[in-house]
């Protein structure tokens, strides 16, 4: 069909239709597949102690920290429960995105019954449960976070498993980049020829290491999470690694480097994985990298508010720049709806708005039940400015605008299909 369409109505009825219909391809994850076994995390009492969830819990409790962590999961799920849910109005946004989870699922959120929760969860197999989660998402592929200092995940890669072609690997290297004298010794010990100081054949070494995880993974970029004060080019073991081993790898495997700028780690250390926090980046790091290597491609997203003006300023002047997600504590709807239509006004349809962040399965569901509501809205209000100056456009240009968002801008971007 390939109506033209101006009513305002009309109009996001088929942005909403579109939107339903076409399929993610959801860029940034932390899920496994099936093969992973216990990597992949799913059912309900994982994803009540989402840490985004543990940190919302502990602003009412006065359990001490490790009191808390010592609890097994489902006691520490039945605490954030009743915590979150029971005593309080579960309205934040990793809360909403539980009730979501369940309605999806089917699943009887008004009688507020954790046990039948479980016991549904109970009742489901692995693989059975990967398809239905897809297929409610609306999610086609997802990228992983694939981390060879793993210890968990790295024998995995070396044993060799059976693919899942919906679970696509990135090759994470915070572990080399964010921590080089813990990172060095152990490349020692897989067999790569690297010293601290960077004599000999460091960085040839290096770039082998980059060169044989990206074959193993198959991975699609590397990624590194970086804190607000990340600079570049700058005299440190990080900046060198980046320039002389990550940036030649990324360009000549065509693989690129995905930067994601802003997190303060650990600021209460107590949280453990909810005790990170954010602090505005520098964007003329980002500029950098742009300006000097044009041949290089840079997926960038930034955790904080206060750069996404200049995010989006920067990628109207480089093309090897592709913005992407609404990050962390950004995806939250005031926020992804903010930064959605200043993206759109300023770079059109030439953004990856959104990725999951996704760390059970089950999440899947909601982050994109969420975030796909707020990017039609956003964008049948552009297509409604658009009508009132006469310009008429077709439900065939709208799915196909709707099909870059939510998937070819990045396969395009990495030049693989589109
Ligand atoms: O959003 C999260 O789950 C964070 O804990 C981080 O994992 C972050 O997204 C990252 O990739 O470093
Ligand atoms: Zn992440």
């Amino acid at each position: 069909m390939n109506t033209v369409c101006s009513a305002k109505t009309a109009i996001r009825e088929i942005v909403f239709r579109a939107m339903a219909d076409t399929k993610v391809t959801d860029v940034h994850t932390h899920i496994y597949s099936e093969g992973f076994g216990p990597l992949l995390l799913w059912g309900i009492d994982e994803i009540l102690t989402y840490h985004y969830l543990v940190a919302e819990t502990m602003r009412w409790i006065e359990m001490p920290y490790e009191e808390f962590w010592a609890l097994s999961k489902p006691a520490q799920a039945d605490l954030v429960w009743q915590t979150l849910f029971t005593q309080h109005s579960p309205y934040s946004e990793a809360c909403r995105g539980v009730l979501t989870v369940l309605q999806k699922l089917g699943l009887d959120v008004s009688s507020r019954d954790l046990e039948s929760y479980r016991a549904f969860f109970r009742r489901q197999s692995v693989g059975g449960y990967i398809d239905r989660v897809f297929e409610l998402a609306g999610v086609e592929s997802v990228v992983m976070t694939n981390d060879p200092f793993d210890d968990l995940e790295r024998p995995v890669w070396l044993g060799g498993r059976e693919r899942d072609p919906r679970f696509h690997a990135a090759l994470r290297i915070d572990g080399l980049l964010n921590s080089w004298e813990a990172a060095c010794p152990r490349l020692r010990d897989w067999g790569y020829d690297v010293r601290e100081d960077f004599g000999g054949q460091t960085c040839p070494e290096v770039r082998r290491f980059l060169r044989e995880w990206i074959e193993r993974m198959d991975a699609l970029y590397m990624a590194v999470s970086l804190p607000p004060s990340f600079a570049f080019p700058e005299d440190s073991a990080r900046g060198r690694l980046i320039e002389s081993c990550v940036l030649p790898v990324s360009r000549e495997e065509k693989v690129p480097f995905a930067l994601m700028i802003g997190v303060k780690k650990l600021v209460n250390p107590q949280l453990r994985l909810a005790g990170d926090s954010v602090g505005k980046g520098s964007i003329e790091a980002v500029e950098y990298l742009c300006a000097n290597y044009p041949d290089n491609k840079f997926l960038i997203t930034m955790l904080s508010r206060e750069n996404q003006h200049e995010l989006c300023v920067a990628a109207r002047k480089f093309r090897n720049l592709m913005v992407f997600g609404c990050w962390w504590f950004l995806n939250n709807p005031s926020l992804i709806e903010e930064m959605t239509r200043m993206r759109f006004e300023l770079l059109g349809e030439s953004v990856i708005p959104q990725h999951s962040d996704a760390r059970v399965l089950d999440q899947l569901v909601y982050k994109w039940a969420h975030s796909r509501r707020i990017i039609g809205d956003v964008l049948a209000d552009k297509y409604a400015d658009l009508a009132a100056t006469g310009w008429k456009i077709s439900e065939d240009e709208i799915r196909r605008d709707v099909a870059d968002l939510l998937g070819r801008n990045f396969w395009r971007f990495l030049g693989i299909r589109g």
